[in-house]
């Protein structure tokens, strides 16, 4: 699929979710993508916001997969994918930590959020919004924000214009969108753990729906869901939430 043709500009807005959920509830066909220049309301998983100034990337796109509700969770991990392999494209080695961060080391550097609309129980629409820092700025918004965020600019010391990095995200993004249709979701799997953090077999913590659970990090199954070996020996299928590594303090 080629999306290229459908990127729209726009100025400031909330959320390029927000406008592109309206524009699909208009009636906006799959591809439809909309970059914009800065948000107000930009926002992360669970209430969370994401920092939005003039110069990074803020990137949305519809969908309308003719997949079951399942299988949508590969879309989290293929957007990932597709953000590292663009990144690679200008220089950086980023690393997809489940289940939507892309990393360069512990610094985030982008992060997708996936948003979908049902009718009944086939999905309707959904939207992928991705975040790209693309400049130094992104790691200093806020004292907050300074030592976990990262930037392209940070990183390499060159400029990359947001229209650039949209570009080289949506054609990525296309490629993997079609090969999850024709050949499903392994190979899309495959490359997101070709890509992911290297923390298999090291303690992990995942807070999932207000719990806490600590555990060794296994491996994502054929769903896209982190597998955690508890130390009760119990494997928890974790389909949502945030992980992060646990490290040991020694002494
Ligand atoms: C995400 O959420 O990582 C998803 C971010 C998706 C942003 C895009 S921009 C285009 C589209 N329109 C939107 O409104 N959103 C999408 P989450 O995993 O919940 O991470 C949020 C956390 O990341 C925050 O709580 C901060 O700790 C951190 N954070 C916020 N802004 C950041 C930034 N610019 N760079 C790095 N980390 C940031």
């Amino acid at each position: 699929m080629n999306w290229l043709e459908s990127l729209e500009c726009v100025g400031r807005v909330t959320s390029t979710n927000d406008v592109l959920r309206e524009r699909a509830r208009a009636g906006a066909p799959e591809g439809t993508a909309l970059i914009a220049e800065a948000q107000s309301a930009g926002r992360g998983r669970e209430g969370r916001s994401w920092l939005s100034p003039p110069g990074n990337l803020f990137l949305s796109v519809l969908l309308r997969p003719a997949l079951e509700p399942e299988a949508l969770s590969a879309l989290p991990l293929l957007a990932g994918v597709a953000v590292a392999e663009a990144s690679a494209s200008f220089g950086v080695t980023a690393r997809l930590k489940w289940p939507n961060d892309v990393m360069v080391g512990e610094r985030k550097l982008g992060g997708v959020l996936i948003e979908a609309a049902f009718s009944g129980t086939c999905v309707d629409f959904v939207v992928v919004g991705i975040g790209l820092n693309l400049t130094a700025q992104a790691g200093k918004i806020t004292e907050e924000l300074r030592d976990v965020a990262t930037s392209l600019r940070a990183e390499t010391g060159r400029s990359v214009a947001a229209l650039e990095a949209a570009r080289a995200i949506l054609s990525r993004l296309g490629v993997w969108y079609d090969r999850l249709a024709g050949e499903g979701a392994a190979s899309v799997l495959g490359a997101w753990r070709s890509a992911s953090v290297p923390w298999w077999g090291e303690r992990v913590e995942v807070i999932s729906s207000g719990t806490r659970v600590e555990g060794t990090a296994r491996g994502i199954d054929e769903s896209g869901a982190l597998l955690l070996l508890k130390d009760d020996g119990v494997t928890l299928r974790v389909l949502c939430g945030d992980a992060r590594a646990v490290r040991r303090v020694s002494g």
